[in-house]
């Protein structure tokens, strides 16, 4: 308790120097990270994940993780959650379309022994998240796109189910009478459930699913479903996860990124910041507005430290540990 305690007011003291040093638009070299455990414990099992429907994500997940349950269960529960909620506009079931009205939907999930599975441009399909489960785990490939990704989830025994919901549908029309493709940092257009795992008996896994940019080209991939981009996970060092604009965080393999900085010994709340840095240098290189974009990266590692940032504000995320399910708004680099 009083570790715990002491955990908390240090977190506290590392929030409000972030705050302070955020001023200058670049975070401190030798601030102390946040969320970490100094007395050398290891925070098991826990779970986070992006935006605020981390929260009802991670409850499900937790089901898994209380009961000693593996990591790799407890994500793919837990984005489940989101993918079948006609009410979440950016995941599965409910998620906008492209913009000649088709819900293609993007995911991957890799487990601690770097098995991994992804699905990319599927349609009509509730759960693409089990579909990548299920290519990771039958098929001798790891990725699997478009009808050949929808003839396998068929044989598989997946539900052929419509998938646009009639607000997408409305919005949809709303858009294609000026057909202007400009997604919007944060929200509106898109989000992505990105979860990230480390269970009971120490092992990490993540899955991430999404329904994408709105209005997109039919065909365009996303960071979600390309392993290394929207999701790596090593089991000897931690894990990572993206959300925002797909292009940016592909140009920068973020999560690979964001887990090889933990192995160079950085915290994940550094890595996070570090991989951030390398998005918003990139841009300047190529003039372009950083404010048009949105990029967050979570992180984990196998003492369950964790940390977040992001290039604007707006991006949250959820993380449910033996105190709890909470959210947070990480430290961002736009002022
Ligand atoms: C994509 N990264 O398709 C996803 C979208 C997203 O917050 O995460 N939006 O590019």
């Amino acid at each position: 308790m009083n570790n715990r305690r002491n955990f908390l007011k240090t977190a506290a003291m590392a929030s409000a120097a972030v705050a302070l040093s955020s001023f200058t638009g670049k975070p401190e070299e030798n601030e102390e990270p946040n969320n970490n455990l100094s007395d050398g414990k290891i925070r098991k099992p826990i779970v986070l994940s992006t935006w605020n429907f981390g929260l009802k994500a991670n409850e499900a997940a937790w089901e898994v993780l209380k009961k000693g349950g593996r990591a790799l269960d407890a994500v793919e529960a837990g984005v489940k959650i989101p993918e079948g909620d006609p009410t979440e506009r950016s995941v599965g079931y409910g998620g906008r379309p492209d913009r000649d009205g088709r819900v293609t939907l993007d995911a991957c999930i890799m487990d601690e022994m770097s098995n991994i599975g992804s699905v990319g441009c599927l349609e009509f399909i509730k759960h693409p998240i089990s579909v990548a489960r299920a290519v990771m785990e039958k098929t001798p490939h790891v990725m699997l796109v478009g009808d050949g990704a929808l003839q396998f989830a068929l044989a598989q025994g997946f539900p052929k189910e419509n998938l646009l919901v009639p607000d997408s549908e409305r919005e949809w029309k709303e858009w294609l009478k000026t057909s202007e493709y400009k997604p919007i940092a944060n929200i509106e257009n898109h989000d992505t459930i990105g979860m990230i795992a480390l269970d009971a008996d120490g092992n990490l896994s993540g899955a991430c699913t999404t329904s994408g940019m709105a209005f997109k080209m039919h065909g365009r991939l996303g960071d979600s479903p390309i392993i290394g981009a929207g999701l790596y996970v090593d089991n000897e060092i931690g894990a990572a996860t993206a959300t925002g604009h797909g292009e940016e965080v592909i140009r920068i393999s973020g999560s690979h990124l964001v887990v090889e900085l933990m192995r160079q010994g950085k915290s994940p709340q550094k890595a996070c910041e570090e991989a951030v840095l390398r998005v918003v240098k990139l841009m300047k290189n190529r003039n372009k507005d950083l404010k048009d974009i949105q990029v967050g990266f979570i992180a984990l590692n196998k003492k369950g430290d964790y940390g977040s940032y992001c290039v604007q504000s707006g991006f949250n995320y959820a993380v449910y540990d033996d105190t709890g399910n909470k959210l947070i708004n990480p430290e961002f680099y736009l002022k």
